[in-house]
């Protein structure tokens, strides 16, 4: 990857990671294979004890998932990817890696809903503890550190608020505690923002969004920032065993060639999406890092380079109002999942955020009317069209029109 380092991250999202192979093909072939053979016993005896490099077995490595992970340890700015079967496998790994039994993780209390349960129910089964805090409140991350804590964990923006967190200052509190700053990065994708500048240790994705960006994989992926935490992430790896398989990796690495162009495309989008739905009479309020009314706005300016393509509102008539407005949409998918090429629309309380609870809701802000959409790459006057007309639903009687489009 040397040749690679001056290349901005537009060059490298078509480039990173691709490889040398037989008969020199453009893009990493597909090796759909579980297992590789040795050219002798002691040869195989040579690679598992490390002496030699060379591949043995899918689960501990394959070229066509290798060349993905270099793409994205590139874009991030990172020593090495993991890529894993899903978002979840590669926060659970990355947490499983770096907490034990009698360790203490701070946890932002906007995260995925599943992300919530997995470190409250899950990892508290296994003898972690734990304080979930709102990390754009930096006295309240301050408060929550103890001699014990070994990681903090948060998303920024956070899913589905938007709130955002300091993330280089949250660094420095954990930093000063001896943690480690672990960053889901999915809503911003390497191209919006990129955590390890700002002081982030871990970065975690769910690749299934803006990487893969086509609603056709699920996947996720760790980024480690340096060589030293490497071995232990991947001993974990294996061992959990969540990998992602090579054709899902080879999915992934083609959506990434146009990561950069597709997010330029979402900010633009969801900046009008979100202004229309602010000025619109049948709104409460609207959420977006880019809009003056968002209240870490400076924050979001001064670390990240777009909003991103998720919007999130309520409706003066609100859960009724919203839920009205979701069963009229018909060229938006009433689809939960984010940062694909559709637009998307979903209700939290009521799916992606509800395994959390009522209070684990409450405490995060996720109110019952809180209407995300993933504002795809769809010409945007089609997108605000299509809700200007299920807006219109929720005040007149419509019928239950077909939908016409995704979902
Ligand atoms: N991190 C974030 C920020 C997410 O939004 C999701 C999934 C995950 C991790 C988990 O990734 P997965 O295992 O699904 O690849 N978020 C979803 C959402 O908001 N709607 O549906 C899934």
């Amino acid at each position: 990857m040397e040749d690679l380092k001056n290349l901005s991250v537009d060059s490298l999202v078509v480039h990173a990671g691709i490889g040398k192979y037989e008969n020199h093909p453009v893009i990493p072939p597909i090796y759909q294979v579980s297992t590789f053979s040795f050219e002798s016993a002691n040869h195989g005896a040579s690679l598992f004890a490390g002496r030699e490099k060379g591949y043995i077995y899918s689960r501990m490595g394959n070229p066509t998932v290798e060349a993905l992970e270099k793409n994205v340890a590139a874009l991030e700015g990172g020593y090495a990817g993991l890529a894993c079967g899903s978002g979840m496998a590669a926060i659970h790994t990355a947490l499983a890696t770096l907490l034990k039994s009698g360790d203490h993780i701070v946890c932002a209390d906007a995260v995925y809903g599943p992300t919530c349960t997995l470190v409250e129910s899950i990892l508290s089964q296994m003898g972690v503890e734990s304080t979930i805090v709102d990390t754009s409140d930096l006295e309240a991350v301050e408060k929550a550190m103890r001699p014990n804590t070994k990681v903090v964990y948060l998303e920024s923006p956070g899913n589905p608020t938007l709130v955002i967190t300091d993330i280089a200052a949250v660094s420095k509190i954990a930093h000063a505690h001896g943690a480690e700053v672990v960053i889901d990065n999915t809503f911003m994708s390497p191209i919006l923002q990129q955590p390890f500048k700002l002081g982030a240790d871990v970065i975690v994705h769910s690749l299934t969004k803006f990487l893969n960006g086509h609603a056709d994989v699920v996947g996720g992926m760790i980024v480690v920032k340096r060589e030293e935490q490497c071995y232990e992430f991947r001993k974990m790896l294996n061992h959990l065993g969540g990998v992602l398989p090579p054709f899902e990796s080879f999915l992934v690495h083609r959506g990434i060639k146009t990561l950069s162009l597709r997010m330029k495309r979402h900010c633009e989008s969801a900046m009008k999406v979100a202004q229309y739905l602010e000025s619109h009479s049948a709104v409460e309020w609207v959420r977006y890092p880019w809009l003056d009314s968002h209240p870490q706005q400076e924050i979001a300016k001064k670390q990240m380079s777009g909003g991103g393509a998720v919007v999130s509102f309520s409706l003066k008539g609100g859960l009724e109002a919203g839920k009205r407005m979701m069963n009229c949409v018909r060229l938006c998918g009433l689809a939960v999942s984010l940062g694909g090429v559709e637009s998307l629309i979903q209700h939290p309380a009521g799916m992606t955020h509800a395994s959390m609870g009522p209070e684990a809701r409450k405490r995060a802000n996720i109110t019952d009317g809180l209407v995300r959409i993933s504002v795809g790459v769809e010409d945007v006057d089609d997108i605000i069209a299509d809700l200007d007309q299920a807006l219109a639903c929720t005040t007149s009687d419509c019928g239950s029109p077909a939908k016409v489009g995704v979902g």
